[in-house]
């Protein structure tokens, strides 16, 4: 009777250690459990801040995660974030000192044949076409790369630089050569935006962004030549950028506008009948200079500009990136642009 007391006591002992061991190994468990799952989440979260900040496989536990397949580089790319980190503000400018095409290939190495470039750490948020209608203005042209390619660069564009240069001794067409710009730049790559330049036109700030919006976009906005401030409202020369999709609605620009003046009147006029508003940046931020030079020969002003932009509305249908006709001459990929030389005709 006596020995049974001690053996019940020292069983319920023996059971009660049995289950204060069990709970510390479970407690052991789970403590081990979630320490080895937050090692791996960070590790995760370092992986993705590589790619995209998402948070999917940060869930995933560490033994189901397989190697991943490579994929190409694009497609791993997060996309630029919407205000570039790389941009400085305000921009000296001059003219002054004269540059060497050599010296600015040497400054941007990483543009490529043609004047191509992309940002290699993220997706550019637009492809940008920068066209330019050229003839004999090669000074002009060396400080344009000068300042813009670094610009382009800081913008984070996926970007290529297209300077039409217009054949023969006629007349200028700025338009038309503007027109053959987009025909010619569709043909190597898939753009969605262009932006179409002066050569002698250098902005001051590099957040007036080359891109395009959601309504046309006036770029050269406070021109030190109308004393930095816009010579009209309705103004649409210098720089200007427009969506594929919205330079299509207006069938383009105009192709009969032989010597200075009026075409950009005209492009307004489109744009305005098709319902479509100018977007500009501020007066800060469009400040750009351009290069002085006296009028080009072959370049005297339209005597028939103004007939022709009272008659915008019936005959942009006609006339336009539909009716675009010219003879391709030359086409050189160059280190730091893509030059197009064409016969466009005259009046
Ligand atoms: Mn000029």
């Amino acid at each position: 009777m006596a020995s049974a007391e001690p053996s019940l006591s020292f069983n319920l002992l023996h059971r009660t250690c049995k289950l204060v061991v069990l709970l510390c190994f479970l407690h052991i468990s789970v403590t081990v459990f979630f320490y080895v799952r937050s090692l791996d989440l960070r590790f995760a979260f370092v992986q993705n801040q590589q790619t995209r900040a998402g948070s999917a496989a940060s869930a995933a536990p560490a033994a189901s995660r397989a190697p991943e397949p490579e994929t190409p580089d694009d497609k791993r790319l997060k996309t630029c974030p919407q205000t570039s980190p790389l941009l400085v503000g305000p921009l000296r400018v001059e003219f002054n000192i004269p540059v060497s095409l050599d010296a600015v290939r040497k400054a941007n190495p990483q543009v490529g044949p043609g004047g191509r470039y992309k940002p290699k750490d993220c997706a550019a948020l637009q492809k940008v076409a920068v066209v330019i209608p050229f003839r004999k203005r090669d000074e002009h042209l060396k400080f344009w790369l000068y300042y813009l390619h670094p610009i382009l660069q800081r913008q984070q564009l996926d970007y290529g630089v297209y300077v039409i240069n217009q054949d023969g001794e006629e007349i200028f067409n700025r338009a038309k050569l503007l027109n053959v710009g987009y025909a010619e730049a569709m043909k190597e790559y898939d753009y969605d935006c262009f932006v179409f330049s002066d050569v002698d036109l250098i902005p001051m700030d590099d957040r007036n962004i080359y891109k395009c919006f959601s309504q046309p976009r006036h770029l050269s906005v406070s021109m030190d030549k109308f004393g930095f401030r816009l010579p009209y409202k309705q103004y649409f020369g210098g720089v200007s950028s427009m969506m594929k999709e919205q330079y299509l609605r207006i069938n383009g620009f105009p192709n009969n506008y032989w010597g200075w003046g009026g075409e950009d009147d005209d492009i307004y006029n489109r744009l305005a009948s098709k319902g479509m508003t100018i977007s500009r940046p501020s007066g800060e931020v469009g400040r750009c200079r351009m290069i002085r030079h006296e009028r080009d020969k072959q370049n005297e002003p339209n005597p028939q500009r103004f007939d022709r932009i009272a008659h915008t509305r019936e005959t942009m249908n006609k006339d336009g990136i539909k009716s675009l006709s010219y003879k391709l001459v030359s086409k050189e990929a160059l280190a730091l642009y893509t030059k197009i030389t064409v016969d466009i005709g005259k009046p």
